[in-house]
């Protein structure tokens, strides 16, 4: 149903390589032998030293207009649903460039419709920079250029975030999950869930969320759906119950544990104290984990996104980030704003997944020509 392989989990058209391999623990890596690749839907891919560092040009552009032959029929639905959400947004930046010239009052324009965005001051401002530098060198004259140029600097602004999430390296790969309350952070785990399952990973989930008995009950369904493990205990302490869930993870030979936690504002500073211990817990169980740090961010909460991703970033070291609901009236340009925050940061923190909706092939990979275009239409 996607492509997977083995030691890189992007399904769509074009799974990513990994720009930056995180280091496994001993000099040796942890890679099963490729006989257990083999265990993955259409994972011919044999078990390659993993750790091995890839060029970012590796990943390839990916021009929609060619690909979209070959896309998948998941895909293809995931980007009509993408282009829909994101189509008021697309049509009030496209108006921009309906004039016949090319003056101050369309950059005007088009500074008030990225704003309107949500791409934020910051974000707002640079496109702008980027676009006339751009404008000049092609010396373009007609406004329909601009827009061409315009999703060329979108583009080259969000590619860094574009980057597959690595499971492999680790046995098993430590997943933890964090955002506020109703991002979509159980949801977006029982789909990742699903689509790891399907290629062939033995996961095990971890709810930590251990506050709410419905949200226990909510990953015990997915768990259930998707029958693969999970520690769970009622009313808990959520380090406890994620310790347990690593430890069991490594016991049983788990490819991936993924940890659910209970969702919190930035703002509630005992609650980001109980998730850095969560964090450092999940140390003591094994070695160099967790190894990936995911936020679940709502796509619909406009320039808060922002503030989310820098405050939990500050909190727990973000290693990634999922974006939902941007089926709804999300406006998409927070993608703009997170990447301008990450050029100043040491590391990029890429957008692994975007969610469009409930079902299991509304969450897919990101990929930033994509999203430029789907923005603009
Ligand atoms: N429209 C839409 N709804 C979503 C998406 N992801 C999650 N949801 C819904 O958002 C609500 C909260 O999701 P949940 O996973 O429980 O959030 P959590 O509190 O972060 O665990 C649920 O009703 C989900 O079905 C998405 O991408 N699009
Ligand atoms: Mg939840």
């Amino acid at each position: 149903m996607f492509s997977f392989i083995k030691k890189k989990l992007g399904w769509g058209n074009s799974p990513v390589e990994p720009t930056e391999a995180p280091t496994p623990p001993s000099p040796a890596p942890a890679a099963r032998p490729s006989t257990a690749a083999a265990e993955g839907t259409g994972a011919t891919q044999a078990a390659a030293a993993p750790a091995a560092p890839v060029a970012p040009t590796a990943t390839a552009p990916a021009p929609t207009t060619a690909a979209e032959t070959s896309t998948p029929p998941e895909r293809r639905s995931w980007l009509d649903k993408l282009r829909a959400g994101l189509r008021k947004t697309g049509s009030s930046i496209a108006q921009v460039f309906t004039g016949t010239q090319i003056d101050d009052a369309l950059y005007e324009e088009l500074e008030a419709a990225l704003l309107m965005a949500d791409a934020g001051v910051a974000a707002t401002e640079f496109l702008l920079g980027d676009l006339k530098r751009r404008v000049k060198e092609a010396k373009a004259t007609d406004p329909s250029a601009v827009k061409g140029l315009l999703i060329e600097a979108i583009t080259d602004l969000l590619q860094p975030l574009e980057k597959g999430l690595v499971v492999g390296l680790h046995t098993p790969t430590v997943i933890m999950v964090a955002g506020v309350n109703g991002a979509g952070k159980t949801t977006s785990i029982g789909k990742l869930t699903r689509h790891l399952a399907d290629s062939g990973q033995r996961v095990l989930l971890a709810a930590a969320d251990t506050f709410r008995a419905a949200a226990r009950e909510q990953l015990l369904v997915w768990a259930d759906r998707n029958r693969v493990d999970i520690v769970s205990q009622e009313g808990g302490d959520p380090a406890a119950v994620t310790f347990d869930a690593v430890q069991a993870g490594r016991a049983r030979g788990c490819d991936v544990v993924i940890a659910d936690t209970a969702g919190r504002l930035a703002t509630q500073l005992h609650l980001m104290e109980e998730l850095r211990k969560v964090k450092r817990v999940i140390g003591k169980a094994m070695d160099g984990a967790p190894h990936e740090v995911l936020l679940v961010v709502d796509g619909n909460t406009g320039q808060n996104a922002l503030s989310q991703v820098k405050a939990f970033d500050e909190a727990l070291g973000l290693t990634g980030v999922i974006i939902t609901k941007l089926d709804g009236t999300a406006k998409g340009g927070v993608l703009a704003a997170i990447a301008l925050w990450s050029r100043e940061r040491h590391a990029p923190v890429p957008v692994y997944f975007i969610g469009v909706g409930e079902k299991l092939e509304d969450l897919q990979t990101f990929q930033a020509r994509e999203f430029a275009q789907a923005l603009l239409n």
